[in-house]
């Protein structure tokens, strides 16, 4: 009878215990780690935080922005192929901006808003990061870098940026644009419901116009390979007069970092060695790519 009654009991606590889907929960309470590090033992985390260290190069917070992003597969119902998405795919900020973001996750899953390529001496791991896991909301703040830059926000979770959490951030005009962000940029593997078989040589005549001219090809083209020979000897002499040039820059570069740390004066020589080098290379490229034009034009004629 006793055993009849303990199973009675057990059975109606497990009926009553809810099973249904968490409550939505903002992480206003976690625990600071340190170094920007702050989270709790419910799945709420921030990585990266900066509130007040100016990045090298910036002279004051340029401006003091909030936003809210919104994850979850809902957002995800208008890019055919997708399963999540964050409800904006395209952010930008003067550079120097103070940013803080308010992530709220709408689903039962865990998701991230991670931001790639920030300067290493500031950013551990060049990350900014905020995570929430299932429904709720948790906010963080950085100080975006100085100069023009797009940068790489995505979730690492698992297949959930190449199912679409993607998104790019734009400091002051930004740079070329990412691939595959939905509903922005073209994509590098476009979806296709033909439910035939894949061909290269198809999908490379079907290719959707891309936008912008530095977003890599797909597939290369027999005809990029015809005029190969003369494209490789150009692109190795561009790098090596680009990285000659860049050297040259630096020492007048190091003059605009008066005042900073070695460390910083250091970090923000690479950041703009590197800016300069790239527009110094896509520059040289245009021109010889243009040369390269004019002379298969002229042998033609011949
Ligand atoms: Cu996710």
């Amino acid at each position: 009878m006793d055993k009849i009654v303990i199973l009675a009991t057990l059975v109606g606590a497990l009926s009553v215990t809810p099973v249904s889907a968490k409550e939505f929960q903002n992480h206003t309470n976690m625990m600071n780690h340190g170094d920007g590090h702050l989270m709790d033992m419910d799945g709420g985390m921030v990585m990266g935080q900066n509130t007040d260290t100016l990045p090298g190069g910036c002279d004051k917070i340029a401006a003091t922005k909030e936003i809210t992003v919104r994850a979850g597969h809902k957002f995800s119902e208008k890019f055919p192929g997708t399963m999540y998405a964050f409800d904006q795919q395209e952010f930008q900020f003067e550079p120097c901006t103070k940013l803080t973001v308010h992530f709220i996750n709408e689903d039962d899953i865990r998701h991230q808003w991670m931001m790639h390529g920030l300067p290493k001496y500031l950013y551990p791991k060049g990350m900014f990061h905020l995570e929430v896991s299932g429904p709720g909301e948790v906010s963080g703040t950085l100080i975006l870098p100085p100069g023009d830059k797009t940068y790489l926000v995505h979730c690492d979770i698992a297949q959930h940026m190449e199912k679409g959490m993607k998104a790019q951030l734009k400091v002051g005009k930004g740079a070329e644009d990412l691939p595959s962000i939905p509903g922005v940029t073209t994509s590098v593997f476009p979806d296709d419901y033909s439910g035939k078989p894949y061909s290269a040589e198809e999908a490379a005549a079907n290719a959707a116009p891309v936008t912008d001219s530095s977003t890599p090809s797909p597939v290369p083209t027999p005809a990029s390979s015809a005029n190969g020979a003369e494209t490789d000897t150009g692109l190795s002499g561009t790098t090596v007069i680009g990285i000659a040039l860049g050297f040259l820059l630096a020492p007048i570069l190091a003059k605009r970092y008066k005042g900073m740390s070695p460390g910083e004066i250091v970090a923000a020589l690479i950041e703009s060695a590197k800016r300069s080098l790239k527009q110094i290379v896509s520059l040289l490229s245009g021109i010889f790519s243009k040369s390269g034009t004019a002379k298969t034009s002229a042998s033609i004629k011949k």
